[in-house]
This record gives structure tokens, C-alpha cells and sequence, in this order.
């Protein structure tokens, strides 16, 4: 067997034919938007993103997103070198380039290139990119008939040891989690903290209804502050019920009325079974479709103009 490299072709790139990428303060063609092998946060996923969403030419909730990616750079020393208008206005301008009115944005910085040792301060420069593309939808399916999602083994990091509370590049907690439900027949995990409690799916927060009152549980249970998770706690009473951040096991969720989700990229979506108990009456809740309802309603009416 011969033991030379060879060099293979690259697969193509997703995206459309000339999906242009701000990399380090340029707007480049997607072939030329590419990164050092020393980059820390291909090398040990340091660094820090956000998942973001534009509807109808508007960036939902880009401040919130803009803070909590400061608050996760501050939180691991991490200077972006870019104040929040200078990347709102980055943010905006990628979108711009690719005449994106609905897109998927995804903002990442990274320590940037260093040497092979861990040490952070060996890298002199983040690297920044933004990538905007078109929306990749979960199938409708999900919403009509509702998610079947099991809990498992894998609990959510400790935030003693890597608080969840930091959207850092390193994700293999969660998809130790996915990889889990997907061997169970699931298309999502439920996470649990250390102690037993309730955290998040891996990369969606969870809820549950019990008659008027909405309930989620909080960042000390390992759950991130979802935007998406404020956003319809904030709805709540506009559909008549109240919202409570408390620790709660799974025997809440299995005797709830209704479960959802929350996401920038799910949206809500309604979870009719978990662990083979079916949720209430086994099928989308009515007071989730109000607030799928009411949470569309506010996607296309608020939000910064592209
Ligand atoms: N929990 C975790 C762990 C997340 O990563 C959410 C909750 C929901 O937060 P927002 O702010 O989006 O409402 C997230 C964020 C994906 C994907 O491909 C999703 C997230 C992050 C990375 C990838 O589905 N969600």
C-alpha cells in the first residue's frame, strides 16, 4: 500500500454559487473565505458564536445577540477588536452583499491563529466571520405533527467546569447528547444537569405548560438564555398565561399539558412525546400554536432593518 499523500479535490461548498462571507473586515467569495489550520478555534474550539435570524429584511433581536457574544467573549477573555456597531454594521452589510431578506446568520469568533500550545495569549488576533445564507427550515412535518424527543445519558456541562451560559465553539457536550437521541430513535435530546434537573435540548430550550402557567428552567440548570426563549416568555401574557423560571425534573414534562421548544432555527415547536409517554393529548398543543402563532406575528414586526 503506498503511504503518499495525495492531494483529493474538496468537496463542493454549500450555499449558493457566490455566497459572499465578511471574513476579518472583507466581504470575499466563499471559496477565498478560508482559515488557518492554527486557528485555536479549529484547534481547540476557542472562541465564542451566535446563530441569528433575518425575517422579512429585518435582523430579529441583533442586539440581544450582539450582548450575550460580548458577554461570552468577556467571559473567556476574549477581545473581538470590533465594538458592537462596527459588527451590527458587519452583520448587516454581509446581508446586504448577498440580497438576504430571510437568512440564517451565523457570526463566529475565534482566538485566532497561534501555536500548537494552548496558551491564548500566543494568538495575537481573533478571527471574525459572518456567514448569511438562506434559511434551511426544519420540515413542516415537525410543527404540524410534533417532535418525539428522549432524554439522555449525557447530562449538560457543569457550569463549574464550562459554564452553558457561554456560546463557545465547543459543542461536543451536545452533540455527544444528539448523537444519544439519534441512537434512541430521537430526533432531539433532553439534557439534564448534574443534579437531575431539566436543562435543554442541544440546541433548543425547553418548556413546558401546566394550565396557565409557562415554565423553563433556569441558566442555573444549565440552560443558555435563549433569545428565542425570552422572546416567548415575553408573549406569554399576551396569550393569557404566566412565565416562571424554576428547576423541574422530568416528571414535570411527563405529566405536563404541553412541551415545546425554542430556537433561533426550530423557532417553537411542539414536542408531543418524550421518553415513549405521549405529552398531553399526543399532539400539537393549543396553547403552543398561540405562541408559534404570536411568535411569527412579532418575527414580522420587529427587528433592525437590513
Ligand atoms: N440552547 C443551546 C445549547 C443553544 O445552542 C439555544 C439553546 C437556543 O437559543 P436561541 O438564542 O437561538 O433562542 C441554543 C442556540 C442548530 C444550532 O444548528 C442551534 C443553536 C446553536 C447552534 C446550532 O440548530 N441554538
Amino acid at each position: 500500500m503506498s503511504t503518499e499523500v495525495k492531494a483529493v479535490p474538496a468537496p463542493p461548498l454549500p450555499g449558493g454559487p457566490s455566497l459572499q462571507i465578511y471574513l476579518n473586515g472583507a466581504l470575499v467569495p466563499k471559496e477565498q473565505a478560508v482559515l488557518s489550520v492554527f486557528d485555536h478555534g479549529l484547534l481547540y474550539g476557542d472562541g465564542v458564536f451566535e446563530g441569528i435570524r433575518a425575517y422579512n429584511g429585518r435582523v430579529f433581536r441583533l442586539k440581544e445577540h450582539l450582548d450575550r457574544l460580548f458577554r461570552s467573549a468577556q467571559a473567556i477573555v476574549l477581545d473581538i477588536g470590533m465594538t458592537q456597531d462596527e459588527l451590527q454594521t458587519a452583520v448587516l452589510q454581509t446581508l446586504q452583499a448577498n440580497a438576504l431578506r430571510d437568512a440564517y446568520i451565523r457570526l463566529v469568533v475565534t482566538r485566532g491563529v497561534g501555536d500548537l500550545g494552548l496558551d491564548p495569549k500566543k494568538c495575537p488576533r481573533p478571527t471574525v466571520f459572518i456567514i448569511a445564507d438562506k434559511i434551511a427550515l426544519y420540515p413542516k412535518e415537525c410543527y404540524s405533527q410534533g417532535l418525539e424527543v428522549n432524554t439522555v445519558s449525557t447530562r449538560r456541562n457543569s457550569s463549574q467546569a464550562l459554564n452553558p451560559n457561554i456560546k463557545s465553539l465547543n459543542y461536543l457536550n451536545n452533540i455527544l447528547a444528539k448523537i444519544e437521541a439519534g441512537v434512541s430513535g430521537a430526533r432531539e435530546a433532553i439534557m439534564l444537569s448534574l443534579e437531575g434537573y431539566v436543562a435543554e435540548c442541544t440546541g433548543d430550550n425547553i418548556f413546558f405548560i401546566k394550565g396557565k402557567r409557562l415554565v423553563t428552567p433556569p441558566s442555573t440548570a444549565g440552560a443558555l438564555e435563549g433569545i428565542t426563549r425570552g422572546a416567548v416568555m415575553q408573549l406569554s401574557s399576551t396569550v393569557g398565561m404566566t412565565a416562571e423560571e424554576r428547576l423541574f425534573t422530568t416528571f414535570d414534562l411527563y405529566t405536563a399539558d404541553e412541551v415545546f421548544l425554542t430556537g433561533t432555527a426550530a423557532e417553537v415547536i411542539p414536542v408531543v412525546k418524550i421518553d415513549a409517554r405521549p405529552i398531553g393529548s399526543g399532539t400539537p398543543g393549543h396553547q403552543t400554536k398561540r405562541l408559534i402563532e404570536a411568535f411569527h406575528t412579532l418575527t414580522q414586526q420587529e427587528g433592525v432593518p437590513i
